[in-house]
């Protein structure tokens, strides 16, 4: 059959007939908030490459998260930005880090909310790689006690779930092993498996201070030209013990998002990382685009991708624009 017996516009007549068929949908569910904290006391300073986010200290995160949660939001991650740094990155692993407050305050206000941390050293280390660096090269296995003690750090503080953004060989399974030794065995991984060394982190590095001091992230991050490998690195990951496996950027990795939803059968986390969101508040900043619709679209077709979860600094806007 064929025009004009078939007419697809008869399902597109009005709003409600298009809510009806509509096949993709945005929840406050699908939302993580990705949230920076600092040591310190009643900080809440804004970041400028990232307008609405914030470097904050335990305690004012706290009151920063209280209305999201009851509007809905399930999760934040935390990404640390330290007073101090050194080449082993020590301040990551301190127990008394600002993370580590901020986890345990959250848990006390917010029971309910689960707390991701994000396990990685580049924020904590004077070179600003993700990994101990000796003689220009990034050191793999040296890293991975590191990272595991940062991980059993925050699990200690009370994270619900670790996500190692580091992309070191076998992190996963040696942050599984060190939390289950040290009886956290109910925190989860949420694994930044398919992370590429993407242009998109800017402003990220801006508000963690974390650009690499020399060379850049290629001999670990994933080459943007890749699909195949990604696969590779979500099924490795997964073997290795993660519990929701990531993508990392989103929008311009969609593919990728597809291919893991196709093949594993674990949630799927994207991370609309902070040039995908400065791109568009700068455009709508400049009246070249509607923020709402244009950071809505593009949340949509992450999740139309496959991605059950997205990180996203856009959450506190959508839970109002969902309310
Ligand atoms: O929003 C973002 O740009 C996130 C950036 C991301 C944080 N997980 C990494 C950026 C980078 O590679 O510098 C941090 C890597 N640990």
């Amino acid at each position: 059959m064929a025009f004009p017996i078939v007419r697809p516009r008869r399902l597109r007549r009005t709003e409600t007939i298009r809510r009806m068929v509509r096949e993709t949908g945005i929840q406050p569910s699908n939302l993580i908030y990705p949230m920076f904290v600092r040591p310190g006391r009643g900080l809440r300073q804004e970041i400028p490459s990232m307008p609405g986010n914030f470097h904050l200290s335990p305690d004012t995160l706290v009151e920063e998260v209280r209305p999201l949660a009851a509007a809905g939001l399930p999760a934040v991650i935390l990404f640390g930005v330290p007073d101090r740094k050194d080449e082993r990155g020590s301040a990551a692993y301190d127990h008394a880090g600002a993370v580590q407050e901020a986890i345990a305050r959250l848990k006390d206000a917010l029971p309910d909310l689960v707390v991701i941390t994000d396990v990685c050293l580049c924020a904590y280390t004077d070179h600003g790689h993700c990994g101990v660096v000796k003689d220009g090269r990034i050191l793999n296995d040296e890293t991975l006690e590191l990272l595991a003690r940062m991980a059993v750090s925050h699990a200690r503080a009370g994270a619900d779930m670790v996500a190692p953004s580091d992309m070191m060989d076998g992190r996963v399974g040696a942050i599984r092993q060190a939390l289950d030794d040290e009886g956290f065995s109910d925190v989860a991984i949420m694994a930044y498996s398919a992370k590429y060394a993407s242009a998109f982190y800017g402003p990220f590095r801006d508000a963690a201070h974390s650009a690499p001091g020399f060379g850049d992230r290629r001999s670990y991050q994933m080459d943007p030209a890749n699909a195949r490998e990604a696969l590779r690195e979500l099924e490795l990951d997964l073997d290795e013990g993660a519990d929701i496996l990531m993508v990392k950027p989103a929008m311009p990795y969609l593919d990728v998002i597809r291919s893991a939803r196709e093949v594993f059968d674990v949630p799927i986390a994207a991370y609309q990382v902070s040039g995908e969101y400065a791109m568009i508040k700068a455009a709508a900043e400049r009246g070249w685009l509607d923020e709402q619709a244009a950071a809505l679209e593009a949340l949509t077709a992450i999740r139309r991708a496959g991605a059950d979860l997205i990180l996203t600094y856009f959450a506190p806007q959508v839970l109002r624009w969902l309310a």
